[in-house]
């Protein structure tokens, strides 16, 4: 059996590739100030303002280079292990041992996709069946987000396509019922996951984070325990202002992982150090373009080495 969850070079060629927009405008810039033959006047400024520049973050920037400095390193070989070093620590902070995809704890496993619309949700679950279907897990989703007719539709078709069980009511109807019987379907015909998607409009944002509470709620009955996985949906392309919405989803359920979507197409790559630091949850899978495979687990070194690509220096 293919084990996919390990780190393998598909996955790391796609973290690669995914992060080829950040890295061509950082590349250069950290060439032109690591290769050299002696450590610049401005070297620190000029640091900062890369790091900054490709989404790190003020803040986290400032941290990284007052630790490094911290050091008193003397050469620019150190300097950029140092970095290097700093950066995955970072992305460490909060990561738990990975989630295993083959050997889970309960059955049926219960996931549940929380976050604003258009974020990658119902691709990210899509992705995410594909993903336990290769382990051979049997899989249900519940079309949880039952305000857009559109979104039951498209939940449907990933079914279809990659042949996985679905639960869905009509438009309009009460989520907590078709997570219900979702799960009433799950435990009678021995799912082993079941994936549930939900609602993500902002505009009555009360009322979503009422009734994802509610959503906890029917689990927690059902199966007598919290949702296994709650993981947050976030899009790489929105920056760090599109993530102060994202906070109201981690004050109304517990977010156990975060998601982040379309890191192709972003140059916005460094937004995973603040997402990591802001949020204080670790980064579990990543979305990397559009088809069924593009949802790769996060690995920290992986990631970094992408990021900052392949700078050779000798002094
Ligand atoms: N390029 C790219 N597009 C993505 C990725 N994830 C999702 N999308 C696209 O983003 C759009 C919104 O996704 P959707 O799953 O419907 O978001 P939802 O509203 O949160 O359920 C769709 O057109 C997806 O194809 C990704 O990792 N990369
Ligand atoms: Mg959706």
């Amino acid at each position: 059996m293919l084990k996919i969850f390990r780190r393998n070079k598909t996955d790391d060629r796609a973290t690669d590739q995914a992060l080829s927009l950040t890295r061509n405008s950082l590349l250069s810039r950290l060439n032109n100030l690591f290769i050299r033959d002696s450590i610049p006047n401005d070297f620190w400024d000029s640091l900062e303002e890369i790091l900054i520049s490709a989404d790190i973050g003020a803040n986290t920037t400032f941290e990284i280079i007052e630790n490094i400095q911290l050091k008193q390193l003397d050469t620019l070989h150190l300097i950029y292990s140092a970095l290097r070093e700093e950066l995955i620590s970072r992305l460490l902070l909060f990561n738990s041992e990975s989630s295993e995809m083959d050997d889970l704890p309960y059955k049926p496993w219960v996931i549940l996709i929380v976050g604003v619309n258009g974020s990658g949700k119902t691709t990210a679950l899509g992705r995410l069946a594909y993903k336990y279907q290769l382990q051979d897990k049997k899989v249900i989703a519940a079309a949880g987000d039952t305000f857009r007719a559109a979104a039951i539709d498209q939940l449907q078709d990933w079914a279809r396509e990659l042949n996985f069980d679905v639960v869905a009511h009509q438009h309009g109807s009460d989520p907590s019922a078709v997570v219900f019987d979702a799960l009433d379907s799950a435990i009678a015909r021995e799912h082993d996951v079941i994936l549930i998607d939900t609602a993500g409009r902002l505009q009555s944002s009360n009322n979503l984070m009422a009734e994802l509470a509610k959503l906890r709620n029917v689990v927690k009955r059902k199966i007598e325990r919290d949702p296994d996985e709650v993981f947050l949906v976030l899009d790489a392309s929105t920056g760090q202002n599109g993530f102060s919405q994202a906070r109201a989803f981690t004050d109304a359920v517990d977010v156990s992982g975060i998601i982040l979507t379309k890191l192709d197409g972003s140059s916005r790559g460094g937004i995973v150090f603040s997402i990591v630091k802001e949020f204080g949850l670790p980064v579990k899978f990543v979305g990397v373009g559009q088809n069924a495979k593009d949802l790769i687990p996060f690995d920290a070194e992986v990631f970094v080495d992408a990021l900052l690509g392949d700078i050779s220096i000798d002094n």
